[in-house]
Protein backbone atom coordinates (compact mmCIF):
# COMPACT_ATOMS: atom_id res chain seq x y z
CA UNK A 1 0.00 0.00 0.00
CA UNK A 2 0.98 3.51 -0.23
CA UNK A 3 1.38 4.14 3.14
CA UNK A 4 4.05 1.70 3.68
CA UNK A 5 6.37 4.13 1.49
CA UNK A 6 5.36 7.15 3.45
CA UNK A 7 6.61 9.12 6.07
CA UNK A 8 5.00 9.54 9.04
CA UNK A 9 5.16 13.11 9.35
CA UNK A 10 3.48 12.95 5.49
CA UNK A 11 0.74 10.94 6.79
CA UNK A 12 -1.21 12.97 9.46
CA UNK A 13 -3.30 14.59 6.33
CA UNK A 14 -4.37 10.89 6.05
CA UNK A 15 -6.51 11.05 9.30
CA UNK A 16 -9.47 13.23 10.74
CA UNK A 17 -8.81 12.05 14.71
CA UNK A 18 -6.40 14.63 16.72
CA UNK A 19 -4.93 10.78 18.26
CA UNK A 20 -3.55 9.84 15.29
CA UNK A 21 -2.39 13.19 14.25
CA UNK A 22 -0.56 13.36 17.38
CA UNK A 23 0.78 10.29 17.23
CA UNK A 24 2.30 10.62 13.77
CA UNK A 25 3.79 14.13 14.21
CA UNK A 26 5.36 12.84 17.79
CA UNK A 27 7.30 10.17 15.53
CA UNK A 28 8.03 12.36 13.21
CA UNK A 29 9.74 14.91 15.29
CA UNK A 30 11.15 12.61 18.30
CA UNK A 31 12.44 10.05 15.39
CA UNK A 32 10.95 7.48 17.05
CA UNK A 33 8.13 4.23 16.71
CA UNK A 34 8.54 3.14 20.21
CA UNK A 35 6.00 2.43 22.43
CA UNK A 36 6.90 0.84 25.96
CA UNK A 37 4.80 -1.16 27.62
CA UNK A 38 5.55 -1.11 31.55
CA UNK A 39 3.20 -4.23 33.27
CA UNK A 40 4.16 -3.67 36.69
CA UNK A 41 2.25 -3.85 39.71
CA UNK A 42 3.52 -0.82 41.62
CA UNK A 43 2.74 2.48 41.52
CA UNK A 44 6.40 3.67 42.37
CA UNK A 45 8.27 1.08 39.56
CA UNK A 46 6.06 2.42 36.92
CA UNK A 47 6.81 6.08 37.24
CA UNK A 48 10.68 5.06 37.92
CA UNK A 49 10.70 3.63 34.73
CA UNK A 50 8.94 6.19 32.67
CA UNK A 51 11.09 8.60 34.40
CA UNK A 52 13.93 6.36 33.49
CA UNK A 53 13.30 5.97 29.96
CA UNK A 54 11.80 9.44 29.31
CA UNK A 55 14.28 12.27 30.31
CA UNK A 56 17.57 10.70 29.06
CA UNK A 57 16.56 10.58 25.12
CA UNK A 58 12.87 11.78 24.90
CA UNK A 59 12.52 9.18 21.96
CA UNK A 60 9.87 7.29 23.66
CA UNK A 61 6.63 7.57 22.03
CA UNK A 62 4.17 5.63 23.65
CA UNK A 63 3.98 4.47 27.21
CA UNK A 64 1.33 1.63 27.33
CA UNK A 65 -0.30 0.50 30.60
CA UNK A 66 -2.66 -2.12 32.30
CA UNK A 67 -3.75 0.01 34.98
CA UNK A 68 -5.72 -2.78 36.45
CA UNK A 69 -2.77 -4.30 37.34
CA UNK A 70 -1.54 -1.53 40.15
CA UNK A 71 -1.75 -2.59 43.47
CA UNK A 72 -1.42 0.78 45.40
CA UNK A 73 -3.13 2.73 42.77
CA UNK A 74 -4.88 6.11 43.48
CA UNK A 75 -5.51 8.99 41.27
CA UNK A 76 -2.65 10.67 42.44
CA UNK A 77 -1.17 8.82 39.96
CA UNK A 78 -3.17 10.07 37.05
CA UNK A 79 -2.06 13.36 38.13
CA UNK A 80 1.26 12.14 38.22
CA UNK A 81 1.33 9.98 35.05
CA UNK A 82 -0.14 13.61 33.16
CA UNK A 83 2.82 15.81 34.10
CA UNK A 84 4.95 13.19 32.84
CA UNK A 85 3.60 12.85 29.65
CA UNK A 86 3.37 16.98 29.37
CA UNK A 87 7.25 17.31 30.17
CA UNK A 88 8.70 14.61 28.34
CA UNK A 89 5.91 15.11 25.47
CA UNK A 90 4.52 11.43 24.79
CA UNK A 91 1.03 10.01 24.57
CA UNK A 92 -0.79 7.46 26.78
CA UNK A 93 -2.13 4.08 25.72
CA UNK A 94 -4.45 2.05 27.62
CA UNK A 95 -4.26 -1.15 26.94
CA UNK A 96 -7.72 -1.87 28.24
CA UNK A 97 -9.14 -4.52 25.39
CA UNK A 98 -12.32 -3.72 25.98
CA UNK A 99 -15.00 -6.31 25.46
CA UNK A 100 -18.47 -5.94 26.03
CA UNK A 101 -22.12 -4.26 25.01
CA UNK A 102 -21.53 -0.67 23.65
CA UNK A 103 -23.66 0.34 27.30
CA UNK A 104 -20.87 -1.01 29.09
CA UNK A 105 -17.98 -0.20 27.68
CA UNK A 106 -19.13 3.02 27.60
CA UNK A 107 -19.44 3.16 31.62
CA UNK A 108 -15.67 1.28 31.68
CA UNK A 109 -14.15 3.81 29.53
CA UNK A 110 -15.80 6.71 31.47
CA UNK A 111 -15.84 6.07 34.91
CA UNK A 112 -15.41 3.39 37.80
CA UNK A 113 -11.83 3.77 39.42
CA UNK A 114 -9.33 4.80 36.46
CA UNK A 115 -11.88 7.18 34.48
CA UNK A 116 -9.65 5.79 31.13
CA UNK A 117 -11.06 8.62 28.82
CA UNK A 118 -10.48 10.88 30.93
CA UNK A 119 -6.54 10.66 30.58
CA UNK A 120 -5.41 7.83 28.61
CA UNK A 121 -5.17 9.46 23.99
CA UNK A 122 -5.42 5.88 23.21
CA UNK A 123 -7.08 2.64 23.63
CA UNK A 124 -8.38 -0.18 22.24
CA UNK A 125 -11.20 -3.08 22.32
CA UNK A 126 -11.71 -6.34 21.09
CA UNK A 127 -14.02 -6.41 18.29
CA UNK A 128 -15.92 -9.43 18.92
CA UNK A 129 -18.88 -7.29 19.57
CA UNK A 130 -19.66 -5.66 16.66
CA UNK A 131 -19.84 -2.27 16.32
CA UNK A 132 -21.74 -2.12 19.34
CA UNK A 133 -18.52 -1.69 21.17
CA UNK A 134 -17.41 0.91 18.84
CA UNK A 135 -20.64 2.99 19.19
CA UNK A 136 -20.20 2.71 23.38
CA UNK A 137 -16.53 3.81 23.06
CA UNK A 138 -17.04 6.44 20.49
CA UNK A 139 -19.71 8.04 22.60
CA UNK A 140 -17.09 9.12 25.45
CA UNK A 141 -14.16 9.13 23.98
CA UNK A 142 -14.84 11.11 20.31
CA UNK A 143 -15.90 14.32 22.01
CA UNK A 144 -12.52 14.19 23.51
CA UNK A 145 -10.74 13.49 20.61
CA UNK A 146 -9.59 10.42 21.80
CA UNK A 147 -8.50 7.19 19.18
CA UNK A 148 -9.16 3.83 19.37
CA UNK A 149 -7.67 1.09 18.36
CA UNK A 150 -9.03 -2.65 17.77
CA UNK A 151 -7.13 -6.07 17.97
CA UNK A 152 -7.37 -7.59 14.69
CA UNK A 153 -4.77 -10.19 15.37
CA UNK A 154 -2.80 -11.23 18.21
CA UNK A 155 0.52 -11.94 18.89
CA UNK A 156 0.04 -15.40 21.09
CA UNK A 157 0.56 -19.08 19.90
CA UNK A 158 -3.04 -20.17 18.22
CA UNK A 159 -4.83 -16.89 18.38
CA UNK A 160 -8.14 -17.04 17.21
CA UNK A 161 -7.65 -13.46 15.63
CA UNK A 162 -7.10 -14.86 11.96
CA UNK A 163 -8.99 -15.05 8.59
CA UNK A 164 -12.54 -13.65 8.11
CA UNK A 165 -12.33 -11.96 11.84
CA UNK A 166 -9.61 -10.08 11.18
CA UNK A 167 -11.42 -8.76 8.08
CA UNK A 168 -14.50 -7.79 9.68
CA UNK A 169 -12.25 -6.20 11.93
CA UNK A 170 -10.54 -3.80 9.32
CA UNK A 171 -14.28 -3.77 7.71
CA UNK A 172 -15.91 -2.11 10.93
CA UNK A 173 -12.81 0.21 11.45
CA UNK A 174 -13.17 1.07 8.10
CA UNK A 175 -16.58 2.79 8.83
CA UNK A 176 -15.52 4.36 11.90
CA UNK A 177 -12.19 6.33 10.28
CA UNK A 178 -13.65 9.44 12.62
CA UNK A 179 -12.31 7.17 15.87
CA UNK A 180 -11.00 3.90 15.08
CA UNK A 181 -7.46 5.39 13.84
CA UNK A 182 -5.55 1.39 13.56
CA UNK A 183 -4.79 -1.83 14.78
CA UNK A 184 -2.96 -3.97 17.02
CA UNK A 185 -2.06 -6.95 14.31
CA UNK A 186 0.89 -8.25 13.17
CA UNK A 187 1.08 -7.00 9.75
CA UNK A 188 -0.57 -3.83 7.53
CA UNK A 189 -4.54 -4.14 6.94
CA UNK A 190 -4.88 -1.41 3.85
CA UNK A 191 -7.66 -2.93 1.59
CA UNK A 192 -7.78 -6.05 3.91
CA UNK A 193 -11.31 -7.82 3.41
CA UNK A 194 -12.10 -4.68 0.84
CA UNK A 195 -14.64 -5.22 -1.81
CA UNK A 196 -13.68 -5.49 -5.56
CA UNK A 197 -15.65 -1.90 -6.06
CA UNK A 198 -14.17 -0.54 -3.24
CA UNK A 199 -11.05 1.84 -3.92
CA UNK A 200 -8.72 1.33 -0.71
CA UNK A 201 -5.88 2.32 -2.37
CA UNK A 202 -5.12 5.34 -0.40
CA UNK A 203 -6.31 4.05 3.29
CA UNK A 204 -4.10 4.35 5.96
CA UNK A 205 -4.45 2.59 9.39
CA UNK A 206 -1.70 2.74 12.14
CA UNK A 207 -0.78 -0.51 13.20
CA UNK A 208 0.53 -0.90 16.32
CA UNK A 209 2.57 -4.33 16.83
CA UNK A 210 3.22 -6.24 19.94
CA UNK A 211 5.42 -9.37 20.56
CA UNK A 212 8.56 -7.81 19.97
CA UNK A 213 11.95 -9.11 21.44
CA UNK A 214 15.41 -9.06 20.34
CA UNK A 215 17.00 -11.57 22.70
CA UNK A 216 13.81 -13.98 23.46
CA UNK A 217 11.95 -15.77 20.99
CA UNK A 218 8.50 -15.87 23.10
CA UNK A 219 8.04 -16.69 26.93
CA UNK A 220 6.66 -19.13 28.82
CA UNK A 221 3.12 -18.80 28.35
CA UNK A 222 2.33 -18.59 24.76
CA UNK A 223 3.84 -15.29 23.55
CA UNK A 224 5.78 -15.23 20.54
CA UNK A 225 8.54 -12.43 19.86
CA UNK A 226 9.92 -11.00 16.72
CA UNK A 227 12.35 -8.47 15.52
CA UNK A 228 11.98 -4.79 15.38
CA UNK A 229 12.85 -5.12 11.78
CA UNK A 230 11.03 -8.16 11.00
CA UNK A 231 7.74 -6.09 12.13
CA UNK A 232 8.25 -2.33 10.58
CA UNK A 233 10.17 -3.61 7.72
CA UNK A 234 9.04 -7.11 7.01
CA UNK A 235 5.39 -6.86 7.40
CA UNK A 236 4.65 -2.91 7.40
CA UNK A 237 3.93 -2.00 10.93
CA UNK A 238 3.89 1.30 12.18
CA UNK A 239 5.15 1.17 15.78
CA UNK A 240 6.86 -1.52 18.45
CA UNK A 241 5.34 -2.22 21.76
CA UNK A 242 8.02 -3.48 23.48
CA UNK A 243 7.65 -4.68 27.22
CA UNK A 244 9.93 -7.21 29.17
CA UNK A 245 12.39 -6.54 26.42
CA UNK A 246 13.05 -3.72 27.81
CA UNK A 247 12.70 -3.00 31.60
CA UNK A 248 13.44 -7.21 32.12
CA UNK A 249 12.29 -8.85 34.58
CA UNK A 250 13.86 -8.33 37.48
CA UNK A 251 16.91 -5.98 37.46
CA UNK A 252 15.40 -2.62 37.64
CA UNK A 253 18.80 -0.33 37.29
CA UNK A 254 18.00 2.76 35.56
CA UNK A 255 20.93 2.66 33.12
CA UNK A 256 20.35 -0.77 31.92
CA UNK A 257 16.25 0.14 31.13
CA UNK A 258 17.59 3.33 29.50
CA UNK A 259 19.69 1.51 27.32
CA UNK A 260 17.78 -1.10 26.73
CA UNK A 261 15.00 1.45 24.86
CA UNK A 262 18.03 3.32 23.12
CA UNK A 263 18.27 -0.38 21.23
CA UNK A 264 14.60 -0.71 20.63
CA UNK A 265 14.12 2.81 19.34
CA UNK A 266 17.08 2.64 16.98
CA UNK A 267 16.47 -0.93 15.48
CA UNK A 268 12.60 0.47 15.05
CA UNK A 269 13.46 3.59 13.71
CA UNK A 270 16.13 2.19 11.33
CA UNK A 271 14.11 -0.18 10.01
CA UNK A 272 11.61 2.09 8.77
CA UNK A 273 14.02 4.40 6.88
CA UNK A 274 15.41 1.14 5.54
CA UNK A 275 11.69 0.60 4.51
CA UNK A 276 10.62 4.14 3.46
CA UNK A 277 13.62 4.44 1.31
CA UNK A 278 13.69 1.23 -0.06
P1 LIG B 1 6.08 -8.02 26.46
O1 LIG B 1 6.87 -7.22 25.43
O2 LIG B 1 6.65 -7.93 27.83
O3 LIG B 1 5.81 -9.45 26.01
O4 LIG B 1 4.66 -7.30 26.61
C1 LIG B 1 3.74 -7.21 25.55
C2 LIG B 1 2.57 -6.32 25.92
O5 LIG B 1 1.70 -6.22 24.79
C3 LIG B 1 1.72 -6.82 27.08
O6 LIG B 1 1.32 -5.68 27.83
C4 LIG B 1 0.52 -7.46 26.43
O7 LIG B 1 -0.65 -7.30 27.22
C5 LIG B 1 0.39 -6.69 25.12
N1 LIG B 1 -0.13 -7.48 23.97
C6 LIG B 1 0.53 -8.58 23.47
O8 LIG B 1 1.58 -8.96 23.96
N2 LIG B 1 -0.01 -9.24 22.38
C7 LIG B 1 -1.17 -8.86 21.76
O9 LIG B 1 -1.57 -9.48 20.77
C8 LIG B 1 -1.83 -7.73 22.27
C9 LIG B 1 -1.31 -7.04 23.36
O10 LIG B 1 -1.92 -5.96 23.81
Amino acid sequence: SSAYKKTYGNRVSNFSNPTAKLILETMERKKSNLAVSVDVTDANDLLAIIEAVAPYHSHELFFKTHIDIIQNFDFSLIEKLQHLSQKYDFVYFEDRKFADIGNTVALQYSSGVYKIASWSHLTNAHPVPGLSIIKGLSSVGLPLGRGLLLLAEMSTKGSLAVGTYTEEAVRMARQNRDFVIGFIAQKRMDGVGSSEEEDTSDEDFLILTPGIGLDAKGDSMGQQYRTPREAIFGSGCDIIIVGRGIYGTDSKAVDTIAAQAERYMAEGWAAYLARINN
